[in-house]
């Protein structure tokens, strides 16, 4: 008995609808979540803190004297944290940084005839909120994904939040990754409050400034208050649940794809898995791989959910070239090529958050300890949206700066144009500032 679905693409054309409506792809439909948590973000920008402590008492069931994670308790969890893990995450700090640091945006500027020039500049968004889930999941690693390239982008201040535990702190292992990572602003809320409270603010009994900016992941309820405060504040983006695809020829070991699918398919139930080879050979190995390796992992139950969903399957396709129209049109979040020459295949993947080349670059690598950010385009997104890095934290105003001859060059076109738009104020504007009513001298 197959694990996964089989799905047959050698005769399927390979147009992009056609493949967009043919891959496997989970349905996430957050209406329902959005609904529900209107009320409650609306009476948190209303009654502020007193309605977050209400609903951490309802959700988290734990009744929090502070919501800010005092000073002391963010050094107690650095100083208890193994020193193995430690070395680990300084380990992953220090990668992300180095990546991070690479991809800030210098000023470009351009120059036209006359002197006139244009500056597109970037600066950081004065203040993030990084959201950090708690319940089943423990990210730490997600932390360092949010914070290094905040701080890259010079982000001057950042607050995270993360749910309490009923000891009325964030898991200690977030919290020492925040005080490794130097960010003294932890509020222990979960949720769709803590996303609400992130936006608006709070003023009663402690002080929480409102950001501008609001990242990192959560569950249906935190995306459908992400989806619902973007008016106010900008998110990085509406996660949906994690997804692998990868592309192998008969070179791949079937041992690696199995292992790699499983390792995604860990996080949750609705995970998708995909697998697209050009060899049956290869498509069976890694059904026998299947078979032994996911009865003896340690999440068997919802990595056999996810495997075995429609949201996940077995593609053959007829070449290493249709595989590649696969995966352009599947835009996943994570894209490995376990094929005989994957630095020539992957010019060709056009879209993909973040693609892992070879034997030896398992996604496991890129969720850890790359250097590159797990926080990545879910749902098909990647085929416009990017992976969280620098870009994301920063903001560009574009600086116009044209003295009077380079005015005057472009004068008669910029009255040309508002007169065509009907909008002739526009083109008086200018010709005012060469002496004339009617036109340019
Ligand atoms: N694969 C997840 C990120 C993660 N994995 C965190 C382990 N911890 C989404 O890219
Ligand atoms: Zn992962």
């Amino acid at each position: 008995m197959n694990l996964m679905n089989r799905l047959d693409f050698r005769t399927t054309p390979l147009d992009r609808r056609t493949l967009r409506s043919s891959v496997p792809r989970v349905s996430v439909d957050i209406s329902d979540a959005v609904a529900a948590v209107g009320p409650l973000i609306t009476d948190v920008r209303e009654r502020g803190r007193t309605a977050v402590l209400e609903y951490t008492r309802r959700f988290d069931q734990v009744e929090l004297e502070s919501v800010r994670v005092p000073a002391e308790a963010l050094g107690r969890s650095l100083a208890e944290l193994d020193p193995n893990i430690r070395a680990s995450l300084e380990e992953s700090i220090a990668r992300a940084r180095r990546v991070a640091a690479a991809d800030r945006r210098e000023p470009s500027t351009t120059e036209f005839d006359g002197d006139g020039t244009v500056t597109t500049r970037w600066l950081p968004v004065d203040r993030v909120g990084l959201y950090v889930p708690g319940g089943l999941a423990v990210y730490p690693s997600t932390v360092v994904m949010n914070v290094v390239p905040a701080q890259e982008a010079g982000v001057p201040s950042l607050a995270i939040a993360s749910p309490p535990q009923s000891d009325g702190l964030p898991h200690p292992t977030v919290l020492a990754a925040a005080a490794l990572l130097g960010v003294e602003e932890v509020w222990a809320m979960g949720g769709a409050q803590a996303i609400a409270a992130l936006a608006y603010g709070f003023d009663d009994g402690e002080d929480l400034e409102p950001v501008d900016l609001i990242t990192g992941p959560g569950n249906a309820y935190v995306a459908a208050a992400k989806a619902t405060v973007r008016s106010v504040v900008g998110i990085d983006s509406v996660a949906g649940p994690t997804e692998i695809i990868i592309l192998a020829d008969d070179t791949a070991d079937p041992g690696f794809v199995a292992a790699d699918l499983i390792s995604q398919a860990e996080h949750d139930p609705l995970a998708a898995a995909v697998l697209v080879t050009d060899s049956e050979q290869l498509a069976t190995a890694v059904e026998s791989q299947l078979a032994v390796q996911v009865p003896a992992a340690e999440h068997a139950e919802r990595i056999t959910e996810a495997l075995s969903g429609q949201q996940s399957g077995i593609i053959l396709v007829a070449d290493l070239d249709a595989g590649v129209a696969v995966l352009n049109a599947y835009a996943g979040e994570h894209v490995e090529l376990l094929v005989r020459n994957p630095e020539a295949v992957v010019d060709r993947v056009t879209s993909g958050g973040s693609i892992f080349l070879g034997s030896h670059s398992p996604v496991a690598l890129g969720d850890y300890c790359s250097g590159s950010n797990h926080v990545l385009p879910t749902m098909g997104t990647a085929s416009h949206a990017s992976a969280l890095g620098v870009q994301s934290f920063l903001k560009g105003s574009q600086i116009i700066d044209y003295p009077p001859e380079a005015l005057h060059k472009v004068a008669d076109h910029i009255i040309s144009l508002a007169n065509e738009e009907a909008l002739p104020a526009h083109g008086a504007a200018v010709a005012m500032r060469f002496g004339t009513e009617e036109g340019v001298r």
